[in-house]
């Protein structure tokens, strides 16, 4: 598979990022025993991720916009183009050694998420999506899964807690999809969700009260692996909003009927 020039400088960096977190991760699973706690080795370890994505990406594009988890938002000369970057989705895995997180790199040029990158340094796995050029892992091209039927779907969703989100509206939305579906899983980074419902992995995923760098990359690669995408009302904008539901176009239909009628309960 040829890589244009811009995903090659996007999987470069996330290489290169992820040598970072792989030796911070070791050290966080000799941390866990330790009664301080890895907290703070891990908040800078994001920090310090975020950093190498902003120096290896603006290096290699200067002027473009830069938007990270950490840092907030960087201006550029190039008003036209912004990095979305996440240098550590799913930090609360990494803080427990739990090895499901990864390093997600959107680029949007003028509103529009034209290229995204997701990689997890500990699988490595790769995901990467350009628009219009399909999804791929490991440089393998991937589909979304083919399953039609609700009793046949495996989701992924999110379980708010401890001051974070709408624990009521969750209940209500868990309860209405636990009597229709095939199984719920809660893995707990939203671009690996993404990535995997790209991969055929899981049949769709949902989740609210996430930003623009939890999703913008993966929600490319549910597109360009020929799934539909939407925040929770059922229209594009995800990123304002803050929520978002992906599945293929059957799943994608039927889960956001079900979970429209459980915000309504
Ligand atoms: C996390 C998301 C996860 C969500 C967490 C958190 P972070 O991102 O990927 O799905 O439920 O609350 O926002 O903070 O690890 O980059």
């Amino acid at each position: 598979m040829l890589r244009s020039a811009i995903l090659n400088v996007m999987v470069a960096a996330a290489r290169k990022t992820a040598r970072g977190l792989k030796r911070d991760f070791g050290e966080v699973e000799k941390l866990q025993v330790s009664l301080k706690g890895p907290a703070n080795f891990v908040s800078s370890a994001d920090r310090r991720a975020e950093e190498t994505l902003y120096e290896e990406l603006s290096k290699a594009r200067p002027g473009y916009c830069f938007l990270g988890e950490e840092g907030g938002k960087r201006e550029g000369t190039d008003k036209s183009h912004t990095w979305i970057v996440d240098p550590l989705d799913g930090t609360t895995n990494f803080l427990h050694g739990l090895p499901q997180f990864c390093i997600s790199i959107g680029l949007e040029r003028e509103g529009t998420i034209v290229a995204g990158v997701v990689y997890n340094p500990i699988t490595e796995e790769m995901f990467t999506a350009e628009r219009g050029k399909g999804a791929f892992l490991n440089d393998q091209r991937i589909r979304v899964a083919a399953r039609r039927s609700l009793s046949e779907a495996v989701v992924a969703c999110a379980l708010p807690h401890l001051g974070r989100g709408d624990i009521n509206l969750n209940r209500r939305e868990i309860a209405t999809l636990q009597e229709k579906i095939a199984g719920l899983r809660r893995f707990g980074a939203a671009a690996l969700d993404l990535a995997f419902v790209a991969a055929g992995r899981f049949d769709g995923y949902f989740e609210r009260d996430i930003k623009p760098w939890d999703m913008a990359a993966g929600l490319l690669m549910v597109r360009e692996a020929g799934g539909y995408v939407t925040d929770l009302d059922g229209g594009d904008d995800m990123l304002s909003k803050g929520h978002i539901l992906a599945g293929n176009e059957i799943m994608h239909r039927e889960l956001l009927r079900q979970l429209q009628q459980a915000a309504k309960a």
